[in-house]
């Protein structure tokens, strides 16, 4: 059953579960501030609707999302993306209070890795990358990606990972902890869709005070982290190295950092 409509992505009812594709293909699901507007209005509608009991975040076979959208983020400075606030859009996906199972296959870069560590669980297809590559553009995680990274994997994988921006497999994803599941491409629907049928016939009201329990273990250190990790990410777009990073993406040449 089809939902309510949207631009940037496609939503759909079965039984007790709802499904979030996200959908700009030609952008390789690049997190555009309409694409999580219309996410987060989303997630609203289905926490709210008694009848859903999980969510399941999905993207296409290529991509789950390739990260914020660089082309909305280059020319920004410090105050003027930290007046726009995205952080408030962003920080309601982990307010979301039903279980959101996130079915990752393809790129799941910078904001879209950080999106899916936001979900409560990620079954990754075979063909799943993960990483934060925000370094190679001049700027660092700025959606979570280091306190969650770091909470999943462990300090010096998420060091490797975020000083170099190098992804890692699925397989890797699932040795250092990051992933539930790896299963092949074709049944990552079916397989995220059967462990969402399987929470879905638990209490709601458990599976909320559940979830809710899970997550406190994180919020009673995290907070600072995420303040700290927030100013640093606003000072970098006063640097030269974040304009020519995401310029250098841009224009599809190396980029050429001074340190400055
Ligand atoms: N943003 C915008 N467009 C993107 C994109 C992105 N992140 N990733 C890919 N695209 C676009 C490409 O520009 C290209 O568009 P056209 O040139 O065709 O118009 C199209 O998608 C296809 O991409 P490619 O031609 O590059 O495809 P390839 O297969 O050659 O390469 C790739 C795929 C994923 C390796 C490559 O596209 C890539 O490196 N993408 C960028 C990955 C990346 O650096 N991601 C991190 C972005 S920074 C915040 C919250 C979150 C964040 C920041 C703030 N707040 C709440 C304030 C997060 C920041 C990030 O994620």
């Amino acid at each position: 059953m089809m939902t309510m409509t949207y631009k940037t992505i496609l939503t759909e009812i079965e039984g007790n579960i709802a499904i979030i594709r996200l959908n700009r293909p030609k952008a390789l699901n690049a997190l555009s501030h309409e694409l999580m507007g219309e996410l987060v209005e989303a997630l609203n509608e289905f926490d709210r609707d008694d009848k859903i009991r999980v969510i399941i975040l999905t993207g296409s076979d290529r991509a789950f999302a390739a990260g914020a959208d660089i082309k909305e983020m280059a020319d920004e400075n410090t105050v003027s993306i930290m007046l726009k606030d995205q952080f408030a859009t962003w920080d309601r996906v982990r307010h979301t209070k039903k279980p959101i199972i996130a079915a990752v296959a393809g790129y799941a870069l910078g904001g879209g890795c950080e999106l899916a560590m936001t979900c409560d669980i990620i079954i990754a297809a075979e063909s799943a990358q993960f990483g934060q590559p925000e370094i190679s553009i001049g700027v660092i995680p700025g959606a979570g990606g280091t306190q969650r990274l770091t909470r999943a994997v462990g300090k010096y994988k998420a060091m490797e990972m975020i000083l170099t921006g190098r992804p890692i497999t699925a397989g890797e994803a699932l040795r250092a902890g990051l992933v539930n599941k790896v299963v092949a491409n074709e049944v990552l629907l079916d397989e995220a869709k059967a462990l969402a049928e399987e929470i879905a016939k638990k209490s709601p009201i458990a599976v909320r005070l559940a979830k809710e329990a899970i997550l406190k273990v994180f919020d009673t250190s995290i907070s600072e982290g995420l303040e700290f990790e927030r100013k640093n990410f606003y000072m970098l777009f006063s640097s030269e190295d974040q304009k020519e990073g995401m310029k250098a993406f841009i224009e599809k040449r190396p980029a050429a950092f001074t340190g400055r």
